[in-house]
C-alpha cells in the first residue's frame, strides 16, 4: 500500500515536470536601444508573444534576457516582435517608418549595414563594402547606384 502510494506520487511528480519542462526556458539575444523608454518597449514587445514569461532588457548591455515557454514562443518570434516595435534586433531589422516614430531619446544606432537600409541582409554585405563605416555613410551613393552595390534604396 505504501509503494502503491509512493509510485503514484512518482508518477505525478515525473508528470508535473513533463508539463513544466518547456516552461522557463532561457534565452537572450541584442537589442538595439538608449534609454528606459527603450527597456520598457523592448519588454513589452518581449512580453507580448505569447508564451514569454519574463523579459529583462540591460540597457548598458543592450541584452534581453528571457524565460519562456519552448513549446509557445521561441526566440525567432521574440526577436520578430521586438523589431516590429521599433528596435533592431540581431535577426531582425526593424521598419524604417516604426523607427523613425520613436521618440528623440531612443534614436540608437542601427545595428550594423544590414539594418541601415543599404545594405539588405539578402544581397551579401561584401558587396556594399566590408566596413560598416562605408555602408552608412555612402547610403545616398546607394541610391544613384543600385544595381552595382546590391543597394535596396
Ligand atoms: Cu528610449
Amino acid at each position: 500500500m505504501k509503494l502503491k502510494i509512493l509510485s503514484v506520487a512518482v508518477l505525478i511528480s515525473v508528470s508535473v515536470l513533463g508539463v513544466q519542462g518547456m516552461s522557463g526556458q532561457k534565452g537572450s539575444f541584442k537589442v538595439a536601444g538608449k534609454c528606459g523608454m527603450c527597456e520598457t518597449r523592448i519588454e513589452n514587445a518581449a512580453l507580448s508573444v505569447r508564451g514569454v514569461e519574463s523579459a529583462d532588457w540591460d540597457k548598458e548591455s543592450g541584452i534581453v534576457e528571457l524565460e519562456y515557454n519552448a513549446k509557445k514562443a521561441d526566440l525567432e518570434k521574440i526577436q520578430k516582435a521586438i523589431s516590429t516595435a521599433g528596435h533592431d534586433t540581431e535577426l531582425y531589422t526593424s521598419n524604417d517608418k516604426v523607427y523613425e516614430k520613436l521618440p528623440e531619446c531612443c534614436k540608437y544606432d542601427r545595428v550594423e549595414a544590414k539594418s541601415s537600409g543599404c545594405c539588405p541582409a539578402s544581397s551579401s554585405k561584401a558587396a556594399c563594402g566590408s566596413s560598416k563605416a562605408a555602408c552608412g555613410s555612402s547610403k545616398a551613393a546607394c541610391g544613384s547606384s543600385k544595381e552595382s552595390t546590391g543597394c535596396e534604396k
